[in-house]
């Protein structure tokens, strides 16, 4: 129930961000320093973190604890993204009491209302906050910042279940379906996640997972899915059972994002690993059963002024083909950790300087080089996870966000690995071949102009001549509830724009977003979610890869707000 209430809150917040205040381009407008629109939009997510002590400040302003609780949930939805859970700055600037208590209440209402030219969105006049909340935030942030619990051993071993003990689970596959051809389907607000037979495209079951759930990644076997949510909860869904159902399961902190599981040769399936926005850490957890085995703190000095951060959170984790490590970006600190599970009660972690603030990414077509966005430095770090070391730091524009990226074998460039972006219209293309393509290695050969800013995800197979390229949080929704595909091999032809939300009948029912373009195994069509509000009807639409023509629209009333979708082979096999 308080969950439902977070989610709703925030949905209304993202609503309304909607409706007020971006009718321009996204990579135009913003009512934030150095923030696009789009990504104003896209940090405003659910929260899992609590309500918060109230920590007050002896020369602070009147308070209720009402208050309070209220403020905080605001802030935590709303403003920690950017300025950091303990209020320190993160993409944004500081908030604590020493900074905030000589402004003053007066002068804080005023910027938080109206905000300022080159400064804090107007959350008053755009009618995201009311006068009382906006009352209340401004005494709030003359407090000391709440401060969420730490989660460890303890806690973590309170929270783990072990429904089916791995004896206990089928020896082969009991369904009917393929289950290389499975996709997981984030239901966000519904906190579930969808098995959708991707053959049949009638879904298997939908099983419950954490709140605000988040991305799925299934185990290096592909026997098992695991999903987690925002609230750090992760299930491990047994795919051989004929109706796939949750085996294990754990909390391994109050707010999380990402989940991957072991690769290297010899360590198939053995651990799973998940990183944590709160508390800032990282848990390696048992593959078949998730008993946490090892946590470890991310916090520590940032890689350009090699400042303490108290609070770098954990963003993607992919895992080495190269070696038994996984690859751990840490956001605020802006380092990658090579983190060696050959031996884990002495961990080896190497640590790499990329730049702040990393976020998403994926491999490169050989799988050896991971290109990851530095998203707030306009960079894509590239390391290479055989020499266990920094290749480059290419710069692009602006807020790049390639989700896991796109591999393209082009006949001006050689291989090149593409990412979209939040703060502008440009799709990067990267040269990833440092051997037979040596000039083009690492360097940009190429930009594309797309339909506008607002992108999230882009998407290609090997098996396909197309590059799948959305804009979800583009503020036209023309834009918004399109997909825009090249011809790899004619770039330069420019995009034909297919209006997929159209295609799904259900447009006018609300945003439709259209988000995260997604392969079948077979590579010959893409998934792409229509990703509507969670009281409107929300669709999949499938197309055909080689005509572009409709092939399916998925629709079931259990399909409430559909965003990220993971085919089982080509998510654990790194094809994108
Ligand atoms: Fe995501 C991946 C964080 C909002 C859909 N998202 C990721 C990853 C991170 C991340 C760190 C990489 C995980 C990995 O590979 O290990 N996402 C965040 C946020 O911090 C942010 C900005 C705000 C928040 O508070 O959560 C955020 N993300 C969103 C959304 O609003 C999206 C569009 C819809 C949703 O479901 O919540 C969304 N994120 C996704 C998806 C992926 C993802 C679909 C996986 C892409 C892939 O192809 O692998």
């Amino acid at each position: 129930m308080k969950h439902q209430q977070k989610l709703t809150a925030s949905i209304l917040a993202l609503t309304a961000m909607f409706a007020g205040g971006y009718s321009m381009a996204a990579e135009e407008k913003s009512d934030h320093p150095g923030t696009a629109g789009a990504e104003v939009r896209y940090m405003g997510a659910p929260t899992a973190l609590g309500d918060g002590n109230m920590s007050l400040h002896p020369n602070g302003p009147k308070i209720t604890p009402e208050e309070w609780a209220a403020t905080t949930k605001t802030y935590f939805e709303r403003c920690a993204g950017c300025h950091g859970v303990l209020r320190k700055g993160a993409t944004g600037k500081p908030l604590t009491p020493d900074v905030t208590q000589p402004k003053g209440t007066d002068y804080l209402k005023a910027m938080i209302a109206f905000g300022t030219p080159g400064g804090m969105p107007n959350w008053g006049t755009s009618g995201d906050l009311t006068d009382a909340q906006i009352d209340a935030m401004a005494r709030y942030l003359q407090h000391n910042p709440s401060v969420p619990p730490e989660f460890g051993m303890k806690e973590m071993k309170e929270s783990w279940k072990l429904v089916v003990a791995p004896k206990d689970r089928p020896k082969k596959p009991q369904g009917t379906f393929d289950l290389e051809n499975v996709f997981s389907v984030t239901l966000r607000d519904s906190g579930q996640v969808a098995l959708i037979d991707g053959d049949t495209k009638k879904i298997i079951s939908v099983v419950d997972t954490g709140y605000a759930v988040h991305i799925s990644r299934p185990s290096s076997s592909g026997r098992y899915m695991f999903v987690i949510g925002r609230d750090a909860r992760i299930n491990m869904i047994d795919m051989y059972m004929k109706v796939p159902k949750t085996v294990a399961e754990i909390k391994i902190g109050s707010e999380a994002r990402s989940v991957e599981t072991s690769k290297y040769k010899g360590f198939e399936d053995k651990y799973a690993i998940a990183g944590s926005y709160w508390p800032p850490q990282f848990t390696i957890m048992d593959g078949e059963t998730l008993e946490p085995l090892k946590i470890v703190s991310t916090r520590g000095y940032t890689v350009d002024t090699q400042e303490y951060h108290p609070e770098p959170r954990v963003a993607a984790i992919v895992a080495s083909h190269e070696h038994p490590e996984f690859i751990v970006n840490v956001k605020e600190t802006g380092k990658i950790l090579l983190v060696n599970y050959e031996n884990i009660n002495a961990l080896q972690i190497t640590e790499l300087e990329a730049a702040r603030f990393l976020h998403d990414g994926g491999w490169d077509a050989s799988k050896r080089y991971f290109m990851t966005a530095a998203n707030k430095s306009n960079k894509i770090a590239v390391v290479d996870s055989k020499e266990r070391k920094m290749v480059a730091l290419v710069d692009v524009t602006k807020i790049p966000h390639p989700g896991r990226g796109a591999n393209l074998n082009t006949k001006a460039y050689g291989p090149v690995w593409v990412t979209s972006a939040l703060g502008s219209d440009e799709i990067t293309l990267i040269g990833t071949d440092p051997v037979n393509h040596k000039e083009h290695a690492w360097k940009v050969p190429k930009i594309l102009k797309g339909q506008g800013g607002g992108s999230l995800f882009v998407k290609t197979h090997p098996k396909s001549k197309n590059l799948w390229v959305d804009a979800p949080l583009n503020p036209d929704t023309k834009i918004s509830q399109s997909i825009a595909v090249f011809n790899v091999d004619d770039l330069d032809a420019g995009y034909e724009v297919l209006p997929i939300a159209e295609w799904a009948g259900v447009a006018d029912q609300g945003p439709a977003r259209v988000v995260q373009p997604e392969y079948n195994k077979a590579g010959d069509e893409v998934w792409f979610s229509v990703w509507n509000g969670s009281d409107a009807e929300s669709a999949i639409v499938v197309v055909d890869d080689k005509t572009r023509k409709l092939k399916a629209v998925i629709k079931d009333k259990r399909l409430i707000t559909p965003t990220g979708k993971f085919n089982a082979t080509n998510t654990k096999e790194d094809i994108y």
